[in-house]
Formats: C-alpha cells, sequence, structure tokens
C-alpha cells in the first residue's frame, strides 16, 4: 500500500490481463473475533485453469501476520514460495489444491477501513475493491468466484450479533463466555463481496412476500438506540426488490437479505451479497434529523446496492478495468428505479435535471483535467482512485444511450440477452455491448468508444431553413478535446434527439428519415464527424429542441438567440430542455457579469432574463421542484467551466449579484411562492411534498439575500418551528448567510448555536453543521482551522472529515482560492494528515486541485507548490501518490 517511490508510482494495464492460473471452488473460513487481534483461519479448494498462461498458485496479501500455510496437508516451506510486495507465488503446484492459511490480523488499527475493522465498538468489513487481501492470502481479483461457508467465534457480550453473507445455518453457545455462528453463501461469489459483521447491533426486520411466492426475511441493522431511523430504509428495500420485479424481471434470489448501518465508512454504500453495509448517511432517517434530500439518497443508494445482487453480483466484472460494467448499469438502474417512483412526466425530468447537473459540475470537469479516464480505462495505479463520476455516472450515460437507441422494449430485450448469456460469470463491458447490439439487432461496433475515449465531446449544431421549400437542415458536427494520453479522438456514435417547435410553441410534426407519422421527438444517431438531417414539409421556421432529455453526455452548441431561449423556456414539451434554454439564459448573463466584475463596470441584470425567470415562478401549473431548478442559477463551478482563466472572486461576485437583482425585482412573487408552498401537517419526504419545501426555501434563500428586518424574521421563525429538519437546515442556512447587521448576526450565532446543541448527539446532524458553515459565503480559512479545533471534529471519520474540509475545498470556492494561497496550504496538510490515517479519503481530498491549471498564473504557481508540498511528502500512499503525481505532471 505505500509507495516510497513517488516518482513512478507503478500502473497497471488491461491490456494484460492474464486469466487466473487457478480457480477457487470453495472458501470456507473460520474467524475469531476480536478488535485488539483477529485470527482468521481459511481453507481453500483450488483447480488448475488449463487455459491460463499462469502456471502459478498466485495469491494477495496485505498487512497480515502469516501463522501458518499448508498446501494438500503439508506445511509449506519458505523456499516453496516467494513474497515480493502484496503478491505471493507458490509455484510446481499440482492441479488440484487444497490450501489452509492462518492469518493475525489487528482491526482496531485499521484507520484506512478497507479488510476487517472496529467501527463504535462493533466490527465491520469492506472488501471491495482489494480489501479482502487485508483479511487473508487469497486470489483476491474478481473473476475468481468461489462458494464461501464462514463461521464467526466472538465473545457473547462484546459481539452479540454475528452475521455474514448468504444464510444463517447454525448457531450456537461456546461454553467459555463465547458463541459462534455459520454462514453459508450459496452463489459463487468474487472475494469483493464477502462481508462480516459482528456487534452490539438491533434491528427492525419484516417478512416480504417475492412475486414467485417465496417469502424472505429482510433486515435493518443499526446501533442500539436508532431503531426509529430505520423504516425508511425498510420501505425503499421493499420498492427496491419489487421494482427489480416489475421492471427486468429480476427476483431476489436469497432467502435474507440484510443491510447493516455504520458510521465509519469510505465510501456510501457496498453490495456484499446478502448484507449490504452501509454509511449511516444512507440509512438512518426520520423528520426531525434527515432532510428531503437525504430521504430521497437513501432510497436511490438502497435500490443502488440492492441492485447490485444482479449487476454486479449474478453477473459480475472480469477485472476492475470493468467496474463500469457494474456501476454505470447500477447507477442508471437506480436513476430509473428513483423517477419511475415519482411517476409523474416532470417528475422524471426533474430527477433527469438533478442527475444531469451532477453530471455536468462534476464529470464534465473530471474529464477536461488529469485525471481523466475512460470509461473503461486502460490502466491505473491504484483502483480505489477509480470509483469516479466517470465510471458510475458517466457509464449510466452510456448505459442510457442503449435505452435511447434500442427503446423501452429493446432494452429489456437486452437486458434478458444479458443475464441470459453471462448469469454466474465475470465478464466485460464489450459483453454487455454485445448483448445490447444481438437483442437489438443493431450494430454497435462504432459505440464501443464511449468505453475507450476519455472527453467530453462537444456537438456544434447550425441548421438552415428554406421557406420555398419548406426544408429545415440540421447540420450536426462533433469533437472530442485531447485527454491525457489520448490526442486524437474518432468520432463518437451519438444518439441527438430532437424536436422542432413552432412560433405558438408547439412541435411541430416531423418528417424525417426514421420520423413516424406523428411523431415530434426523433433520435438522429450521430456518428461521422459532421453530418446533415433534412426536415421537410416545415411550416415556418421552427426552433429547435436539441439533445432532449439530455440524450447524450456531450456539451451541445447552438447559436440560440434569448429570444430562441425564452420561447424554449416557456414552450418545449420537453421539460429538460426547458430547463436547459433557462440554464443557457442564466449562464451567457453570468458570465458578462463575472467579465463586468474583472472591468470594473457596473452590473446589470436585463428585464427580459428577469421576466422569463418571474413568468415561470409564477406559472403554477408546473411542479414546484421544476420551477426550482430552473430559478437555480448554474453554480459557480458550472460557470467556472466558461471561462480559460478561471477568476472564483469575480464569479461568486457576479453570481451573488445575479442572485440579489433576482431577489430584488421578484420579491413579490417569491412572497407569494413561499406562502403557497408551505406544507403544514405531518412530514411526508413524497415527491408532491418535498417539491413544494425546495420551491419554498429557494425562496426563502432568495429573500435573504435582499437583507431587511422581514426576511431575517421569516427565516429565524422558520428556524424556530421548524417541525423537520428540511425547513430547519434551510431557514438555518438563510440566517448564517444573511446580509444583515450586528444584531442579526448575533441571532444567526445564536441559532447556530441553538442548532449544535439540540443535535449534538446526532453524528449526521453535526455533519450537516459542520458543512453549513464550510460553505458559508463569510467562511474563510481561519475560521475553517477555528472549527476543526472544535471537540467534535476529527479526521478519524470519513463523513467528519468531509462535512468541512471537503466542503470548503470544492464547494466554497472563493474563499478556497483566497489569493494569498491560504487555502491551499490548508488543503495540502490536510491531505498529508489524512494520508496516514486513511489514503482512500486522502486521495478524494487531493483531487480538490485536480484543475489547477485554469487559475491565473498567481494562483497557479501557489497551487502548484502546494501539490509539489504533497508529492514531496514521504511515505505516501499510492492512493495520493497517483493524484498528485497525474495533476503535476
Ligand atoms: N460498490 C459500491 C461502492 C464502493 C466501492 C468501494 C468501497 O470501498 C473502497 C466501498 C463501496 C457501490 O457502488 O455502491
Ligand atoms: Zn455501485
Amino acid at each position: 500500500m505505500r509507495n516510497d517511490n513517488l516518482s513512478a508510482p507503478q500502473a497497471i494495464y488491461r491490456k494484460d490481463y492474464v486469466a487466473p492460473g487457478f480457480w477457487v471452488d470453495t472458501v470456507e473460513m473460520g474467524l475469531d473475533l476480536g478488535l485488539e487481534q483477529t485470527h482468521v483461519a481459511t481453507r481453500m479448494t483450488l483447480r488448475r485453469n488449463p487455459e491460463s498462461t499462469e502456471k502459478d498458485i498466485v495469491l494477495f496479501g496485505d498487512g497480515l501476520k502469516i501463522l501458518q500455510l499448508r498446501l494438500n496437508g503439508a506445511n509449506l516451506k519458505k523456499s516453496q514460495y516467494s513474497i515480493q510486495g502484496e503478491t505471493m507465488r507458490i509455484p510446481d503446484a499440482p492441479d488440484d489444491v487444497v490450501l489452509e492459511i492462518e492469518t493475525l490480523i489487528q482491526p482496531v488499527k485499521n484507520t484506512a477501513l478497507s479488510g476487517l475493522y472496529a467501527s463504535a465498538g462493533n466490527l465491520i468489513t469492506q472488501c471491495e475493491a482489494e480489501g479482502f487481501r487485508r483479511i487473508t492470502w487469497f486470489p483476491d481479483r474478481p473473476d475468481v468466484m468461489a462458494k464461501y461457508t464462514v463461521l464467526l467465534r466472538a465473545d457473547k457480550k462484546a459481539f452479540p450479533v454475528l452475521l455474514s453473507n448468504g444464510n444463517l445455518i447454525e448457531e450456537g453457545d461456546l461454553g467459555d463466555g463465547r458463541h459462534y455462528a455459520k454462514w453459508e453463501d450459496p452463489f459463487f461469489k468474487p472475494s469483493y463481496l464477502f462481508a462480516i459483521v459482528a456487534g452490539k447491533l438491533v434491528c427492525q426486520e419484516e417478512t416480504f412476500r417475492l412475486q414467485d411466492g417465496r417469502d424472505a426475511l429482510l433486515q435493518v441493522w443499526v446501533e442500539p438506540g436508532n431503531l426509529d431511523k430505520t423504516d425508511h430504509a425498510m420501505q425503499s428495500l421493499k420498492k427496491s426488490i419489487r421494482w427489480d420485479e416489475e421492471r427486468f424481471g429480476l427476483e431476489l434470489d436469497l432467502d435474507r437479505f440484510m443491510i447493516v448501518a455504520t458510521g465509519d465508512f469510505n465510501m456510501g454504500a457496498m453490495e456484499n451479497k446478502g448484507l449490504n453495509i452501509f454509511n449511516t448517511k444512507y440509512v438512518l432517517a426520520n423528520p426531525s434529523i434527515a432532510t428531503d434530500t437525504d430521504y430521497a439518497g437513501i432510497e436511490s443508494v438502497v435500490g443502488h446496492e440492492y441492485f447490485h445482487n444482479w449487476t454486479g453480483n449474478r453477473v459480475t466484472c472480469r477485472d476492475w478495468f470493468q467496474l463500469s460494467l457494474k456501476e454505470g448499469l447500477t447507477v442508471f438502474r437506480d436513476q430509473e428505479f428513483s423517477a419511475d417512483l415519482v411517476g409523474t412526466a416532470t417528475g422524471r425530468a426533474v430527477k433527469r435535471i438533478e442527475d444531469v447537473r451532477v453530471l455536468r459540475q462534476v464529470q464534465f470537469s473530471e474529464d477536461a483535467g488529469p485525471m481523466a479516464h475512460p470509461v473503461r480505462p486502460d490502466s491505473f495505479v491504484e483502483i480505489n482512485n477509480f470509483y469516479t463520476v466517470t465510471i458510475y455516472e458517466k457509464g449510466s450515460e452510456v448505459v442510457r444511450m442503449y435505452y435511447t437507441l434500442l427503446g423501452h422494449d429493446g432494452f429489456r430485450k437486452g437486458m434478458d440477452l444479458y443475464f441470459a448469456r453471462h448469469d454466474g460469470q465475470a465478464v466485460e463491458c464489450d459483453d454487455f455491448r454485445a448483448a445490447m447490439a444481438d437483442a437489438g439487432g443493431r450494430d454497435l461496433t462504432q459505440f464501443e468508444r464511449w468505453y475507450s475515449q476519455a472527453g467530453t465531446p462537444r456537438v456544434h449544431a447550425s441548421a438552415v431553413y428554406n421557406a420555398e421549400e419548406k426544408t429545415y437542415v440540421l447540420t450536426l458536427a462533433q469533437s472530442c478535446p485531447a485527454t491525457p494520453g489520448q490526442a486524437e479522438k474518432l468520432p463518437f456514435h451519438i444518439p441527438v434527439t430532437v424536436g422542432l417547435l413552432g412560433a405558438d410553441g408547439r412541435d411541430l410534426p416531423l418528417h424525417t428519415d426514421g420520423a413516424q407519422a406523428g411523431q415530434t421527438s426523433v433520435v438522429l444517431e450521430l456518428t461521422e464527424a459532421s453530418q446533415t438531417f433534412i426536415f421537410r414539409d416545415v411550416a415556418e421556421e421552427p426552433v429547435p429542441s436539441l439533445l432532449r432529455n439530455f440524450s447524450a453526455p456531450v456539451v451541445l452548441h447552438f447559436d440560440y438567440s434569448d429570444a430562441q431561449l425564452a420561447h424554449l423556456l416557456a414552450h418545449d414539451s420537453d421539460p429538460f430542455n426547458r430547463w436547459e434554454a433557462g440554464q443557457r439564459l442564466a449562464t451567457r448573463r453570468l458570465v458578462k457579469l463575472t467579465q463586468a466584475v474583472q472591468a470594473g463596470e457596473a452590473l446589470a441584470l436585463d428585464e427580459m432574463f428577469l421576466e422569463a425567470l418571474r413568468n415561470t415562478l409564477n406559472d403554477t401549473t408546473l411542479d414546484p421542484a421544476f420551477r426550482e431548478l430552473v430559478l437555480t442559477l448554474p453554480s459557480e463551478l458550472v460557470i467556472a467551466e466558461e471561462f480559460d482563466e478561471v477568476d472564483p472572486q469575480a464569479i461568486h461576485t457576479a453570481r451573488q449579484f445575479a442572485r440579489a437583482a433576482i431577489s430584488d425585482a421578484l420579491r413579490g412573487d417569491l412572497l407569494t411562492a413561499y406562502e403557497d408552498n408551505l406544507t403544514p401537517g405531518k412530514y411526508s419526504p413524497d415527491a408532491e411534498s418535498s417539491a413544494k419545501r425546495s420551491l419554498k426555501n429557494l425562496a426563502l434563500s432568495y429573500l435573504a439575500d435582499w437583507p431587511q428586518q422581514s426576511t431575517f424574521d421569516l427565516a429565524l421563525t422558520q428556524f424556530n418551528e421548524a417541525e423537520n429538519m428540511t425547513d430547519r437546515l434551510a431557514a438555518l442556512h438563510a440566517l448564517v448567510n444573511f446580509k444583515g447587521d450586528a444584531k442579526q448576526k448575533k441571532a444567526a450565532d445564536k441559532a447556530l448555536a441553538q442548532f449544535y446543541k439540540l443535535f449534538s448527539k446526532e453524528a449526521l446532524v453535526v455533519d450537516k453543521w459542520f458543512m453549513l458553515q464550510a460553505v458559508a459565503e463569510t467562511t474563510d480559512v481561519a475560521k475553517v482551522r477555528e472549527l476543526m479545533q472544535h471537540p467534535a471534529f476529527t479526521l478519524n471519520n470519513p463523513n467528519r472529515a468531509r462535512s468541512l474540509t471537503f466542503s470548503f475545498c470544492n464547494a466554497n470556492p472563493s474563499q478556497f482560492h483566497a489569493p494569498d494561497g491560504s487555502g491551499y496550504a490548508l488543503w495540502a496538510e490536510l491531505v498529508i494528515a489524512l494520508n496516514k490515517i486513511n489514503p482512500q479519503v486522502a486521495a478524494r481530498l487531493a483531487r480538490s486541485m485536480d484543475r489547477w491549471k485554469k487559475y491565473s498564473p498567481a494562483l497557479q504557481q501557489k497551487m502548484k507548490a502546494a501539490l509539489e508540498k504533497v508529492a514531496g511528502t514521504k511515505k505516501l500512499s499510492k492512493d495520493v501518490a497517483e493524484v498528485v503525481t497525474k495533476a503535476l505532471a
């Protein structure tokens, strides 16, 4: 794990894949569990793979003390095997082998939270991607799939609950204050899906009737005291099971399905077979601690992990380069799940817009930076660095494009074929593509480039209307910027969904190749560098609605006039593009405002734009969640992408000005929206009421940008009287960011202190308290340092570390990029400190500097120095070394 030679972090390459020399059929494990020390005895049966060029038994191990090593009953002598780094090789083995290995591990010392570790006195595992090797020596690679039996033994008092994958087949007392439980997983699985949990836990459980008539036991396990926060996760699990049955015909294949929540977790959650382990953030909820966003996050992550049971577990990845095979597909499935649960067309669009916002803000930026990589990478140094928005979110967009190209039923056929062909196998992204192509009877050869080429494609659209011939000729041209290691790109296969709007705002009927009679949206397939599409019988010059529903993960340019955009915003039948038109109008203005700030010119926002926003805000036929999205200006990070050289302070000033101007011009409308969208009565996180809260709280945040006592009082009253966390947190946000006088500032500080006092026992709410302050406009580096001294702050817990430090470095750009470089110095200190504790978390924070070459020379120089400081640190983990080396390259 450590890498002392920074100049050459060792990369591994996809092209070097070699099948394992030995398959593993069965694994029996006996674990004597203890926090200080756990003894692991593993017995596995191996069988030579005659098809491999690899002749040795190859095992991986990391930080293990070996007590015993026996092959077919005989102790292995030191001369009979070799260990180099994490790799053990046993040459000259017979074709059938029983290998017995005993190791000792120390869970309390495991601060990296990979392998077996301690969390609040409990024992938890995390084995993806390569954590199993921190428990025992094993061919720890996803294409080695085996059947596991696990015997857990532990002190009864300290570890009353003992869980592992699959079914509980035996449990009992050992007499000496200890007890045992034996678990058997009937399915073949890769080692990364292995899990155990032991400790003091309680569960909400329920029997659930599956569509095929079987009953399954569902359990949500949490620390004692949290049983009042498990219901939403349980409801989400049941909905997930039903949804996968109905939408994809996929059944739960186990009699028992468990979810366990831990407060110490590097990621969101993990799909271990039958024993999903979750970050508490994605399990625990009740109205007083969780926001609408939290409720939605829980639903989608519970779904995500459950859906992995088929897309990931039953069919898994041949190697880690294929990670998006399971992740892109499973994100697509969880996005569809959330959209289907909302049900309405605008509800679906709202979900789509939210997902695309993340993609644009984070993935497009990744694609334009030093860590850019294809959806199926060709190489990596540390696989943990590749759990990225490209693998997940762009991967999901790639899957969505099959859906767009093949249609609802065609996609389902492709999925069915994929499972028919590959159930129980470890396969490649290409196998998924082949299933889609074969089921749809389509040639998807060129589509492979979505997997092999990094970078965000640009599509330039231009159009000519010929009034005499009544033709509308649309030309689409594509290009893709260079990315590290890929200077030239070949054309992608891009589905571009298009509609044409008439002057009355209605969709014109489309007469073009591939469009059926009466169709008002058509999927054009752009496969060449440039292509022309002809629409006939077009009665009037239309306004084109391009890339409807964001049909491909590209940047689309079209020279729209403001009037055309306003027309689309007011009328497009595609709600995504309605929103998109509003964002284009806003972005244009924010870029101009930023330039005006830089030039010291007067700032102004035009009435036409304000009017367009006002009309949307006041259009009560529109879903409040949709209105909220239209009224939300592009984030500072999205605006930054419009510039070659980013000026974070100017962008911030410009955006704040725009917010205040909107607040000023739409004051009365905002107040009305606030009052019209109150949700009195019992809290419910359903789409309709959360939509109302989102618009109401957006109105509140705008009103607070136009400071006067009445809006301050509105926020304060909402804070004091809120009966749910969504409203309370939004009010606190408004108070903390209120540009008021000393008295108001004092009242805001008091609210902040009250909030902490009220929730100091709720770790997830304390995280919110840190985060809210981290992203506040007035929070500078000194304030962050002060907050780091707070007794509740620690870098040892990933959620807490992220709540303050990540939020500041990633979501408070105007303060993080302080001209004196103090933000960068703080960043370097934090990355260095985290590197010693938890390399995965450190490497995530290290990514905050990815785009350093986009800033002014003065800032660049300071960022480079900070990167070099980290790069020059002794004992840098592979994780951090890879990120900073690539940034500096
Ligand atoms: N497979 C999980 C994500 C995950 C990945 C790595 C982890 O530890 C290093 C933990 C979780 C998912 O997609 O939900
Ligand atoms: Zn996943």
